[in-house]
């Protein structure tokens, strides 16, 4: 069991990791910049060490200062939440040579995962369902390249294997632009990952994003947690989710979970995943795996009664997974709103001062979030100052909480998006449940 972990991030996961600590009873050490003292986690934390400038890069991904915070206060281990160094595989090897835990992954599994060519291919022959494509790197035969764009048929898509999240891709209509996309995409990979390699797939036009939320334990054990929906997003920024993803057809969902549940086993996966899909016209295609705790975790958290950190803490202490896959029930429907500090019209960044804080309540109500009355939102991180989670028995019943718990919902002294998402609350259409990912970025334009 780990006694002390370092928490090596900030802002509302931080908490959230520091609250799994201690109803485990583990010691906490938060590491935090120089503009970020006085965040709630810093407060409630056993031990605090500032490990720089407010400048991410010279802070949270600073990767000598937090192992150098490990030593100095004895640490056991590094919780890394999301973002910053959390998929950085040299990070989680440095960590472990260092002789600390990285909670996670291994390293190897990381940067397999960083490399979607070799994680498609690894889904694909564990059977996970994936897009029809070149089924591996793209190589200086056009001829060959042509032939495979006709073979899958157009549109296709051209991704680079070291993108990932919306980065370094670029959709192709006819054979006549074919080559011309793959040579800029490569080039635009290789001057911004380093690599110049992609892949091709067929371009979905209007796929739902559903993923499925994994833990291993790294001793053979695997088990699915079930899937959320986080087809709501603007410019690759997921805004709403849900657990379950809404109609879809029984069978079609169990078949999918499972094959994730071998891949994991196949890898020997340790820590919690997710992995990501597109679904159209009942059917999924596997995109890509995060090897991280994600945002949106607590969707999954509300249906299954699982707490998905605490799961962590105790497999990067070395325990056997108790949860067994028939434990699991998804009972209910939950959302998650994701509230950033920006201009509700425009999207621009809004930090600043929050004169007055409200968390909304009652059943079914939680709330993610460092915020409180007084505290200021610093100008260089993340937008994302609270996610607002409702559960309740059925979709509407979790709609209409949300919908309440947003009106009350107080933030005063910087500007956010709570107004975009009442209106989505309410939107008819968004009741009806199951829009793909283009919806929300139509509807903010019309
Ligand atoms: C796609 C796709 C359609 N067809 N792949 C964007 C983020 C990255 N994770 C993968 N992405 C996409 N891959 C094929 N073969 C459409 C997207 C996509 C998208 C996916 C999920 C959520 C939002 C999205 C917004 C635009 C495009």
């Amino acid at each position: 069991m780990l006694e002390k972990v370092v928490i090596a991030n900030r802002g509302e996961i931080a908490l959230r990791v520091l609250r799994a600590c201690k109803a485990l009873g583990i010691r906490t050490v938060a590491v935090h910049s120089s503009a970020d003292k006085d965040l709630m986690h810093v407060r409630l934390s056993d031990e605090s060490v500032c490990i720089g400038p407010p400048s991410s890069t010279d802070s949270y991904l600073n990767i000598p200062s937090i192992i150098s915070a490990m030593e100095v206060t004895d640490a056991d281990a590094v919780h890394p939440g999301y973002g910053f160094l959390s998929e950085n595989a040299d990070f989680a090897e440095q960590v472990e040579n260092s002789g600390f835990v990285f909670i996670g992954p291994r390293a190897e599994t990381i940067r397999m995962m960083g490399d979607k060519v070799s994680a498609i291919e690894l889904m694909r022959k564990a059977g996970v369902p994936t897009v029809p494509g070149s089924n591996g790197p793209l190589d200086d035969n056009n001829d060959r390249t042509l032939a495979l764009a006709k073979e899958i048929g157009y549109p296709v898509i051209i991704k680079a294997a070291a993108g990932g999240g919306g980065r370094g891709m670029r959709v192709v209509h006819n054979e006549a632009a074919l080559l011309k996309g793959v040579y800029v995409t490569q080039t635009e990979a290789k001057s911004f990952f380093g690599s110049g390699v992609v892949y091709l797939e067929k371009f979905l036009e209007n796929p739902r994003h559903v993923e499925i939320q994994v833990l291993g334990d790294g001793q053979g054990n695997a088990i699915h947690l079930g899937d959320r929906d986080c087809s709501m997003q603007r410019r690759h920024q997921k805004v709403l989710e849900e657990a379950p993803a809404p109609d879809i057809p029984a069978a079609i969902r169990a078949e999918v979970a499972e094959t994730c549940v071998q891949a994991c086993k196949n890898l020997n996966y340790r820590g919690a995943g997710t992995l990501e899909f597109l679904y159209e016209d009942e059917a999924f295609y596997f995109i890509e795996m995060n090897t991280r705790v994600q945002v949106e975790h607590p969707v999954t958290e509300m249906v299954t009664g699982i707490d998905i950190v605490r799961e962590q803490l105790l497999i990067a202490g070395g325990a056997a997974l108790s949860l067994k896959q028939e434990d699991i029930t998804i009972t209910g429907h939950a959302f998650e709103c994701r509230i950033n500090a920006e201009d509700p019209v425009s999207f621009l960044p809004s930090p600043g001062k929050v004169n007055l804080f409200h968390a909304p309540g009652g059943i079914g109500v939680r709330v993610d979030s460092h915020l409180y009355s007084g505290y200021t939102v610093p100008p260089h991180y993340d937008s994302l100052i609270a996610k607002l989670i409702c559960h309740g028995d059925d979709r509407e019943q979790a709609l209409m909480r949300m919908q309440i718990a947003l009106d009350e919902l107080l933030i005063d002294g910087i500007k956010s998006n709570i107004p975009l998402q009442r209106e989505l609350v309410r939107d008819s259409e968004f009741h009806k449940g199951g829009l793909n990912i283009h919806y929300l970025e139509e509807k903010l334009s019309s």
